[in-house]
């Protein structure tokens, strides 16, 4: 059983051009693991410590040597000598190291960074794929990838109040066919704004942010795609939305002007954003709502999913922090019925799988998920494939950083061949 010889951390620069933590693991027989850390722009403020060194002198204070020297100084020491196959051992030493419950001390992104180093160098050392590695032979299950198209809030500058417009290929025979569909429909779209004079350069996921007149001016240009598409809107392509609604409410109110200043956006109390959103859902082909309300408005939450929670996906990301307690919370008060995972809310592997597993077996959906800031790492793409996680989100189907996960999926399918399967939709 290898032993893990040494483990160094570097800086590097994420997809925003902004610093993030590198780490290589290596072990006894000089196999090496490696992993970088994606950081969000519109994070949940229960989120796991990002540790940076706020020095404005570098990289505007984003520079994370800081957490570097955690990792060299504090957290190598200890693991030097551990096997490598003791992932849960490895994450449990991290946070008894760390000792504070938000990962404060140590930082999540230094810690996140070894642990998924961790299962890379031991997949690599057994000689397995990292996916089978991560969850065995029954291990088949391609996800349904929820496509960014049109970027607004934080992730761009275009004027438009909800963060994500994604497109969602329910029917399609395997991954390679759902992207093929995804590709159609965002060439479609370039088409459409093209024409109509309007920008198509992308956003930080890859979507592209148009200066469209609202949130109904930006569904009916990608039903237009759709049908242009040759698809037929819900029975083949849906549509996914990120409202980040915690980014644009302040003082009881859902406040779209933050982001818009167009005359049909406005202040709305919690009962009339959730009547819009209600409305939205009966007259356009969405299938999901993300943070359709605020992290702390569980009120809005369970009004939310009282209204429409029984007939579309309703994703908690902000509000469950992929943190199990948070979860558990979302349960028992029958809010959401879904939840994003992203590692670096939490910080450890072990943890997240604790979450999936809870979500799982409460028949909460997982949907795995990139950052808006991201690395060309690709382990969330054998993640999802190694727990049969039937939903991605990771992006347009443009810009490296995106299709690194994308292409790790094609990678995967193209590897199992005739015993994988595309996971599709069935919710309804
Ligand atoms: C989100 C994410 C990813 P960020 O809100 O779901 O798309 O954005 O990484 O900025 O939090
Ligand atoms: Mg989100």
């Amino acid at each position: 059983m290898s032993k893990i010889k040494n483990i160094q951390a570097r800086q590097i620069l994420d997809s925003r051009g902004n610093p993030t933590i590198e780490v290589d693991v290596i072990t006894k027989n000089n196999i090496l693991g490696r992993a970088s850390i994606p950081s969000g722009a519109s994070k949940g403020k229960n989120e796991a410590f990002e540790l940076r060194d706020c020095n404005k002198e570098f990289f505007f204070g984003k520079g994370v040597l800081k957490a570097i020297k955690n990792v060299n100084n504090i957290i190598a020491p200890e693991l030097i000598g551990k096997s490598i196959l003791d992932q849960i051992y490895i994450d449990k030493l991290m946070l008894e190291l760390d000792g504070t419950n938000n990962k404060k001390r140590l930082g999540a992104n230094a810690i996140l960074a070894i642990s998924i180093a961790t299962a890379k160098a031991a997949a690599n050392e057994l000689k397995i794929p990292l996916y089978k590695y991560i969850g065995g032979i029954y291990s088949y299950l391609l996800p349904t990838p929820l496509i960014n198209i049109i970027n607004g809030g934080r992730h761009s500058n275009a004027p438009i109040a909800f963060q994500e417009f994604m497109i969602v290929p329910i029917k399609a025979n395997s991954f390679l066919e759902a992207l093929q569909m995804g590709h159609k429909v965002f060439y479609q779209l370039k088409y459409i704004l093209n024409k109509k004079g309007l920008s198509t350069s992308v956003g930080d996921e890859g979507g592209f942010s148009p200066n469209l007149n609202s949130i109904e001016d930006v569904l009916d240009n990608i039903l237009e795609a759709i049908h242009m598409a040759n698809y037929e809107p819900y029975d083949q392509i849906g549509i996914a939305i990120d409202c980040a609604s915690s980014e644009f409410y302040s003082n009881n109110q859902y406040d779209y002007s933050k982001f818009s200043k167009k005359i049909e956006d406005s202040k709305k109390s919690r009962e009339d954003h959730v009547k819009y959103l209600s409305y939205l859902i009966k007259k356009y082909p969405i299938i999901s709502i993300e943070d359709g309300m605020d992290q702390n408005d569980w009120e809005g939450w369970k009004l939310l999913t009282n209204e429409i929670g029984n007939q579309i996906q309703l994703v908690g990301d902000d509000l469950f922090v992929t943190q199990l307690n948070k979860l558990k919370k979302g349960i028992e008060k029958k809010v959401a019925n879904s939840i994003l995972i992203k590692l670096n809310q939490v910080g450890t592997l072990t943890e997240t799988i604790e979450t999936i597993n809870a979500a799982k077996k409460n028949k909460y959906r997982n949907i795995i998920s990139h950052r808006s800031g991201d690395t060309e790492d690709f382990f969330i793409a054998d993640l999802s494939v190694g727990f049969n996680i039937e939903q991605i989100k990771t992006g347009s189907i443009c810009r490296s950083e995106r299709t690194s996960k994308y292409n790790q999926l094609l990678r995967i399918e193209n590897t199992l061949g005739k015993y994988s399967c595309y996971s599709g939709w069935n919710f309804i």
